[in-house]
């Protein structure tokens, strides 16, 4: 472990043990009247348009999962657009890339100036070896994992990986088309919006792209923690020594592997994260007035994790093929986890979404 790996583990994965005997909740699906894409603006190719809607944010009724981050619910309303239905793909990425020559933050030099900015006043500047390009990968061998809290037993700073080389040195995307791309930092993602005429969902535009037809769904899927397996890639087994993927895939998979959810979107839970635009605050819902309809809400003005209090932290939603039902249940809509701008891993991603005025200009 080194000191980036460290502190970049403290925000990728926020640990939080959950009752595994709560699986089933009362909840009945119920599907809204929704409009449709009326105004003539044609949707764009690989990207479906979700409704304007008021929907139910945060941790539903019935969810045992739901961590205190997530609630209280709250009603939120949020306009139209359109969205991927798949996440970004590395035949997008790589087209991006050909045709812009852009190089991604996990192939660049590390600047320690940029980094010690983000860590505990006082952290020593490790060896130069350690700062080499690379990127967070997980460690298919771990063994023996005797606390759940040393993140270090399960991730591994791995020199030489970026998206092209998703494993490190000797390892390629190559027949991986349709696969998520990772390995990208916030501002890579950023860029790559920036190219296509396209933006990172808010966290209402996620949770609104999720539920569909639905309002109050606790999966994108339904409200059936039954049918996990048979709509989203995630971990079974014994997290993260024993994967018995009984969801048939043991790590990341090509995107559109399972059904789409209610309005044709693929992988809203599990395969990988999700960026979105709004900062990351685990007291944000608390600071909502819940008795009041919120419109087009765009997330908390500051960051605020106790946990990671010297990064500022982006949302990221929907969980990844890491998430095990006993210690991270991200499936659900309403999970919501902070992300490290300024790095990646191999089971984050993102999707983009555009609006009509987007497309107009
Ligand atoms: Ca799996
Ligand atoms: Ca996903």
């Amino acid at each position: 472990m080194n000191f980036k790996t460290l502190f970049t583990l403290a925000i990728l994965i926020t640990f939080v043990f959950v009752n595994c005997d709560q699986k089933k909740t009362s909840n009945e699906d119920k599907t809204i009247k929704i409009e449709t894409n009326t105004e003539n603006v044609e949707t764009p190719e690989g990207m479906v348009w979700v409704a304007s809607k008021t929907f139910l944010m945060g941790g539903k009724n019935g969810d045992k999962y739901a961590m205190p981050r997530e609630k209280p619910s709250h009603n939120v309303a949020v306009d139209g657009f359109f969205i991927d239905n798949h996440e970004v793909t590395n035949k997008q990425f790589k087209k991006f890339v050909d045709e812009t020559k852009y190089v991604t933050v996990a192939e660049r030099p590390i600047d320690w100036n940029d980094i010690k900015k983000d860590l505990p006043p006082g952290t020593q500047k490790p060896a130069d070896l350690v700062l080499e390009p690379g990127s967070l990968i997980f460690n298919k061998h771990a063994k023996g994992v005797v606390s759940m809290q040393d993140y270090g037993q399960w991730w591994a700073w791995k020199i030489g990986a970026n998206w092209k080389q998703p494993e490190g040195p000797g390892s390629s995307i190559e027949g991986h088309d349709n696969y998520p791309v990772v390995h990208v930092a916030q501002e890579d993602a950023l860029a790559y919006c920036k190219w296509a005429n396209r933006r990172l969902p808010t966290e209402a535009e996620w949770e609104s792209a999720a539920q569909g037809k639905f309002e109050d769904n606790i999966y994108s899927w339904g409200n059936k923690y039954e049918d996990l397996n048979a709509n989203a890639n995630t971990w079974q087994g014994k997290f993260p020594t024993d994967n018995i993927s009984e969801d048939r895939f043991e790590y990341i998979s090509p995107v559109k592997s399972y059904p789409a959810n209610s309005i044709g979107l693929y992988d809203m839970a599990g395969n990988v994260w999700e960026m979105t635009s709004d900062l990351f605050n685990v007291n944000y819902y608390q600071m909502i007035d819940a008795t009041v309809v919120s419109k087009n809400p765009k997330g908390a003005d500051k960051s605020y994790n106790a946990s990671n209090p010297y990064q500022t932290e982006y949302v990221m939603k929907g969980g990844s093929f890491l998430c095990h039902e006993s210690y991270c249940a991200s499936f659900r809509i309403s999970a919501r986890m902070g992300m490290e701008p300024n790095s990646g891993s191999d089971h984050i991603g993102f999707r983009t979404v555009v609006t009509k005025d987007m497309l107009m200009k």
